[in-house]
């Protein structure tokens, strides 16, 4: 069965990551957002403020009480439903809920469905220090289907604390991407991701069609640091793909890449308290292995990967590539006859093609096309890969895929 009938028809790029977001706050604007609203209870002039973040202290002093309220989120076709900020606590001994209190202060995330008649409280700052950052992923799945949530934050004090929050978003994942940026030295797209666990890191790396990252030189190591190390001026956890769980003391990087740099800081890898089977980037880029916990995994895709859409007959179909470096074309192959392996001038292909494609330019490193699967192909499998032409001459495959078309 020969494949040459369908018609290519090129598509906008679009994010490869099937994601719902429906709140994204960096208070980089005017304050309070548009549609935000801040209600004040408490008879203390001080309030809520913006200088890129959202910042509240208590500073002339008295009782303060205040709510910075986000607008109404209709969350009715999300199953799974997570809130992500930032946040700081300044002079935590404060707070009525630090072990040390020496005060009454109160910060809580706080969920309200009928206008601010009701609310939930979802997170309760506990901060043993001051000016030690966090970045809290909370499941407000119990919210998910119904329309009019709206998040808070709470602030009540009557003497001296301070608390900024951050990059509020509301998603269906959860672990959020705080930022992506491509590494001019190597063409590979980065992401860094919010504070999780390993292996909730690398789930998220898995479907951005990557892996947590791989580092094989000294200029890798110093621009993930430089990059991601204090972004938003918060100081940051990186955590790479470097582990020992398998088998304690053989380091393996998540990807499979071979391990042919290292950067341990003195002593380490010490496989410290309780086990350490993780590595984090600590300060001027030496490595530590740690817990795994409370830090930033690091995605890196280094290999440009093709996926597609479930392929149903007489249908559209849209086969998605990302992780393209910039510049390059890409060259894709398919075939319903059976995959390979085929030898090709690039190297050992897992299709046997039929099918070539013209070239398609990287458009924010990949691109989608949608194209109509003939009606006669209704029980076959397609198989497909590419071939990645890069700007500096040199070439690469994809990733190969395998879809049943129904
Ligand atoms: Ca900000
Ligand atoms: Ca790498
Ligand atoms: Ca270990
Ligand atoms: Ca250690």
């Amino acid at each position: 069965m020969r494949f040459t009938t369908l018609i290519l028809v090129l598509a906008a790029a679009s994010p490869a990551a099937a994601q719902s977001v429906a709140l994204n706050e960096d208070f980089s604007g005017s304050f309070p957002p548009t549609g935000w609203i801040q209600v004040k209870l408490g008879p203390s002039s001080s309030g809520w403020v913006g200088n890129g973040r959202a910042w509240h202290e208590d500073f002339p002093g008295g009782t303060t009480e205040n709510y910075l309220v986000a607008p109404p989120l209709d969350l009715t076709t999300y199953s799974q439903v997570f809130l992500h900020f930032e946040g700081e606590t300044n002079y935590a001994t404060y707070r009525a809920n630090h072990p040390n209190s020496i005060g009454d202060g109160i910060s809580n995330v706080e969920v309200t469905t009928d206008g601010g008649n009701t609310w939930t409280v979802v997170w309760t700052d506990t901060s043993l220090n001051s000016m030690e950052p966090y970045a809290p992923s909370l499941d407000l799945s119990a919210f998910a289907g119904q329309n009019n949530v709206q998040v808070a934050f709470y602030f009540y004090g009557t003497f001296a604390q301070e608390w900024w929050v951050d990059n509020v978003i509301v998603d269906d994942q959860p672990v959020p991407v705080l930022t992506s940026m491509i590494n001019p030295n190597n063409g590979h797209p980065y992401f860094l991701l919010g504070q999780a666990d390993f292996a909730t890191a690398k789930a998220k790396a898995i479907q951005l069609g990557g892996s947590l990252v791989s580092i094989d030189s000294a200029s890798e190591n110093s621009w993930l640091l430089s990059t991601f190390g204090n972004f938003g001026g918060v100081q940051r956890n990186l955590m790479v793909g470097l582990n020992d769980v398998d088998l304690e003391g053989t380091f393996v990087w998540d990807s499979g890449e071979a391990l042919t740099y290292t950067n341990w800081a003195s002593g380490e890898p010490n496989n410290g308290a309780g086990g350490e089977d993780f590595v984090q980037i600590v300060s001027g880029g030496l490595w530590n292995d740690f817990n795994g916990e409370g830090a930033h995994g690091l995605v890196e895709i280094s290999q440009p990967t093709i996926r597609a859409t479930p392929l149903v007959a007489s249908q559209l179909g849209t086969i998605t590539v990302s992780g393209m470096r910039v510049g390059a074309e890409i060259v894709l192959v398919f075939s319903t006859n059976g995959n390979g392996p085929f030898s090709s001038p690039f190297g050992v292909m897992e299709v046997d093609p039929d099918m070539v494609t013209p070239a398609f330019p990287a458009i924010n490193g990949g691109f989608n096309f949608s194209t109509y699967i003939p009606i006669g192909l209704a029980g076959a499998t397609l198989w497909g890969q590419g071939v990645q032409f890069n700007p500096d001459g040199s070439n690469e495959l994809t990733s190969p895929f395998e879809a049943p078309i129904q």
